[in-house]
């Protein structure tokens, strides 16, 4: 009987109460169970929330500097881990293994920068209309966070939300998904190696419907953090905004890069395999879309297909391997539907759209990469975030068509161009409705140091990592202090000449 991965609440590692499990499967091979996960019942939940609660007085008080230090220590342990991590990530979620390994090296980022923050955290001094008086901003944490992530970023994201949060003088729940929940795990045990105090940061496994919507709207909870899919999202933030709790929420994407007539073709090819197939295309930021000029059009095609095919589809484990398995089963039937829509909706496949089965393949979630040409942008899929190994290419006649294309859906999160052109890079930067632009590269590949998030129905809320404008706003409120040591009543606004 393989050990059972436990809950962490109030730094105690605990079965839930009603004794249920589910299990963690390795998508690349199905008969490989990585981990027999608690289940958590709402009194689970309860004591999580309970513990948080309870430990949060002393946390926000802890000199920041101080919590900072905890974090540096969990970067060091966690590039300790790096290599055993990683292959955790591919294992449980999936991704070939550098990309576990960048993963792991995300949160190493992330903790490090946050570690920084507090010796930072800072607010404004501004001068005050009025002599003997000073006036300051401060950050301040909000509270208890309820933290809910997806599984394509399984050490990284929960990393992005863990660090600030801790960092600013939150305390913390987290909810993993359900398959990923053993990488969470570790990722806990990491910081609780770290110096984590008991009770600053509690874990609850269980599905997103049991446990999710019970956490994140909790009467102990103050604010939720979000990433996942846009209908969990927006479903969410209805439930939130009618009990007046605080959201952020970062879900979905539908990139697209554009190639101009003047691009490098190879270098425009090799960044739209990376975002198009790259993590299996189960990126929020991946380029499920390449609006390209009429002009290459064939030619990029022609090219972009050949690429394409030459993937190697395989155990992310094994070096040989580009592209890895989609997640589970729901995900792998919901892509080849999407595969379906886009034959019945008249886009023209000219690559993949099954199963991958060959070998060893047999047993996991394959799907071979996946290439639509001559797609109307207004069609289902490329329209709609598909979250596999699926790209569409649209044809446009110049960079204005392109972009009212790229800008034409309801998402918002990552977009790309490709050109020499400085002129039409600057237009492009200028009109491209995302959150984040490339300029010669691909969609894919966010560094910490800067907010990431969309606008539209990609997000709600401030971004996530980064610090001023990004993670920093999510996790902390301000406090204005007024300080008048004139010894007189003074009156703002009414005491001048
Ligand atoms: C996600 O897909 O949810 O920019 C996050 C990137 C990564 C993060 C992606 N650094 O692609």
């Amino acid at each position: 009987m393989a050990e059972i991965i436990k809950n962490f609440i109030n730094g105690k590692w605990v079965t839930g109460q009603d004794n249920g499990t589910f299990k963690s499967i390795n998508p690349a091979r199905k008969d490989d169970v990585v981990g027999v996960v608690t289940r958590s019942s709402r009194r689970d939940i309860d004591r999580a929330v309970d513990a948080a609660r309870g430990a949060y007085k002393q946390w926000s008080l802890l000199p920041a500097p101080h919590r900072g230090e905890i974090l540096y220590r969990a970067a060091e342990l966690l590039s300790k881990e790096k290599k055993s991590l990683g292959q955790l990530v591919t294992r449980e979620m999936g991704k070939v293994l550098p990309e576990g390994l960048g993963d792991v090296q995300e949160a190493v980022d992330m903790a490090y920068y946050m570690g920084g923050e507090g010796r930072r955290l800072s607010g404004e001094t501004v001068p005050s209309e009025l002599p003997g008086k000073d006036a300051k901003s401060i950050r301040v944490p909000i509270g208890v966070f309820a933290l809910i992530t997806p599984w394509n970023f399984p050490i990284a994201i929960p990393a992005w939300k863990i660090c600030p949060a801790l960092v600013a003088g939150n305390t913390v729940v987290l909810k993993p998904s359900r398959d990923t929940a053993v990488c969470a795990t570790r990722l806990v045990e990491i910081f609780e190696a770290a110096g984590v105090p008991r009770g600053v940061l509690n874990l609850v496994h269980g599905s997103g419907q049991d446990v999710g919507e019970y956490l994140a709207t909790h009467p102990g909870i103050d604010a939720v953090s979000f990433t996942g899919s846009c209908d969990t999202g927006e479903h969410l933030e209805g439930l939130c905004g009618g009990i007046h709790r605080h959201i952020s929420a970062e879900m979905g994407g539908k990139n697209a890069i554009i190639i101009l007539e003047d691009a490098r073709l190879e270098l425009a090819v090799e960044g739209a395999i990376w975002g198009g197939f790259g993590t299996t295309g189960q990126r929020c930021t991946a380029a499920s879309r390449l609006v390209v000029h009429e002009a290459v059009y064939p030619e990029f095609v022609t090219m972009f297909k050949g690429a394409a095919s030459r993937l190697r589809l395989g155990n992310g484990l094994k070096k040989t391997t580009d592209v890895g398995p989609v997640i589970n089963e729901s995900q792998f039937k919901k892509i080849l539907d999407y595969i379906e829509a886009g034959k019945k909706g008249g886009a023209k496949l000219i690559l993949g759209g099954k199963p991958f089965t060959e070998g060893e393949c047999a047993k996991g979630f394959f799907i071979e990469p996946t290439l639509f040409i001559d797609v109307d942008p207004e069609m289902r899929i490329a329209q709609e975030e598909i979250f596999g190994p699926v790209v569409c290419i649209i044809k446009a006649k110049d960079l204005d068509e392109a972009i009212k294309i790229v800008n034409g859906t309801r998402y918002g999160l990552s977009s790309a161009i490709y050109t020499q052109e400085v002129n039409k890079s600057a237009i492009a930067e200028r009109d491209l409705d995302t959150g984040i632009v490339y300029i010669n590269a691909s969609t894919i590949g966010a560094e910490i140091q800067l907010p990431f998030g969309g606008t539209k129905h990609t997000g709600m809320g401030p971004r996530e990592a980064g610090g001023r404008g990004g993670a920093l706003d999510a996790y902390t409120k301000w406090k204005v202090i007024y300080r008048d040591f004139s010894g007189r009543l003074q009156k703002a606004q009414i005491d001048r000449d």
